[in-house]
């Protein structure tokens, strides 16, 4: 039995990356096969809860609101309508609803306290919850674990490197942070990042070292295909071939055995096929529904036809960690603190975002 290591160096990890791909496909998934059933993927839903405007520079998103996409921006959904889309994604076989909302950071008041009422409607559904709200202060961590949530997303995004050619307005270590904090609590943990953002196959290893290195592993890892979206930084990346995208998930579960590894954004470029060898590689979970965020998804029909295609199974909710149990708002042992915390504002100049932003003024202009 391997034991799961966090001292891997980038130079381990770019040597197993750059193996011949029979060599890197037959490793794979022998790791994948000792720790887990390799016919059950676990399927989550992504539930955008705010959509849009958000302050932030990051270069691959098309909710920052200085970019000018095509976008259509929410206000924060009701938890009515949170439950609804909630029970669709459970019949439609989802475990999990991940809700992501176009914040900086989490801010104490009514709209994080109607997040909360959120996390503990779709708990009582027996279903998985996570949330993606951007930084989060421990105390906002623990408020959400004893809300009842199951996970809490927070990308790396790339290697602490590249991270400056991406983002301007917070650092690596807020990211870095905002996972340490969620880490108090029993909420588990996913991280992952994005490939074809224009890094080199270093800065991907790299990502793999700051997220394999982190003790415990976290329990799921996302690995997104950027989706260049015009109007934002990005829009001109060619799009990543499938080959890139199995080398990262074979090399993903080599160097990380027990976590899930998401096949994330980016699947309705990718052929039945080549996700077949993703999850032969060792994928074995995915975002399911017609839409990520903001933008398409396979059909979930058609998702389920691959499934069935490849005797592939839906994971059932809470198999590795039981299912919290919810506290109500009114039994709560924490309060809202009303924290001011000051994440980081590195604020160095990233051209290809400023030219975005000046396209964008322009573009509105007209
Ligand atoms: N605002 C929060 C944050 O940034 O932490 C949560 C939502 S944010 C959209 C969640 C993640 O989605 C990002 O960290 C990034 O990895 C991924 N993402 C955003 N836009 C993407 C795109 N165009 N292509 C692929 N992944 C993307
Ligand atoms: C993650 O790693 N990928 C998801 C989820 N976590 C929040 C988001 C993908 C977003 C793709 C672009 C969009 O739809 O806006
Ligand atoms: Fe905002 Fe998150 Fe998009 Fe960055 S990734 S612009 S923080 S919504």
């Amino acid at each position: 039995m391997s034991v799961i290591r966090n001292n891997w160096t980038k130079e381990e990890i770019l040597e197993i990356y750059n193996k011949p791909l029979m060599e890197l496909l037959y490793e794979a998934a022998t790791v994948h096969r000792k720790f887990h059933d390799p016919n059950t993927v676990q399927v989550s839903t992504l539930l955008s809860i705010k959509t849009g405007g958000c302050p932030e520079d990051c270069g691959y998103c098309p909710q920052a609101a200085r970019y000018h996409t095509d976008i259509e921006g929410n206000d924060l959904m009701s938890v009515q309508q949170v439950k609804a889309q909630a029970l669709r994604a459970k019949s439609s076989g989802s475990s999990r609803v991940c809700m992501g909302a176009a914040w900086r950071n989490v801010k104490d008041g009514p709209e994080f306290d109607q997040v909360l009422e959120m996390v503990r409607t779709i708990n009582k559904l027996d279903m998985e919850v996570c949330c993606t709200l951007g930084m989060v202060t421990e105390n906002q961590a623990k408020r959400l674990a004893e809300a009842g949530l199951y996970a809490y997303n927070h990308n790396l995004d790339t290697s602490e490197e590249y991270y400056k050619e991406v983002i301007s307005t917070r650092g690596y270590e807020d990211r870095l942070e905002t996972i340490e904090n969620v880490r108090k609590t029993n909420v588990t943990v996913c991280s992952g990042g994005i490939i074809g953002m224009g890094e080199s196959t270093e800065d991907r290893a790299g990502m793999l070292v700051a997220l394999s290195t982190l003790s415990p592993q976290p329990e799921s890892v996302p690995i997104n295909a950027l989706v260049a979206v015009e109007g934002t930084p990005m829009e001109d990346e060619k799009p990543v071939e499938i080959w890139e995208m199995i080398r990262m998930v074979a090399t993903t579960r080599i160097v990380m055995p027990e976590t899930q590894v998401r096949l994330s954004a980016g699947r309705t470029e990718m052929s039945r096929e080549g996700q077949a060898m993703c999850f032969f590689a060792g994928a074995n979970s995915i975002f399911a529904g017609d839409k990520l965020l903001t933008t398409p998804n396979p059909d979930v029909n058609e998702d389920m036809e691959m499934f069935k295609t490849l005797g592939l199974n839906p994971q059932k909710p809470f198999i590795k960690i039981s299912q919290p149990k919810t506290v109500e708002a009114k039994d709560s042992e924490y309060q809202s603190l009303g924290e001011k915390p000051r994440w980081t504002r590195p604020d160095h100049t990233i051209e290809r975002n400023e030219l975005a932003k000046e396209k964008s003024k322009l573009a509105t202009k007209e």
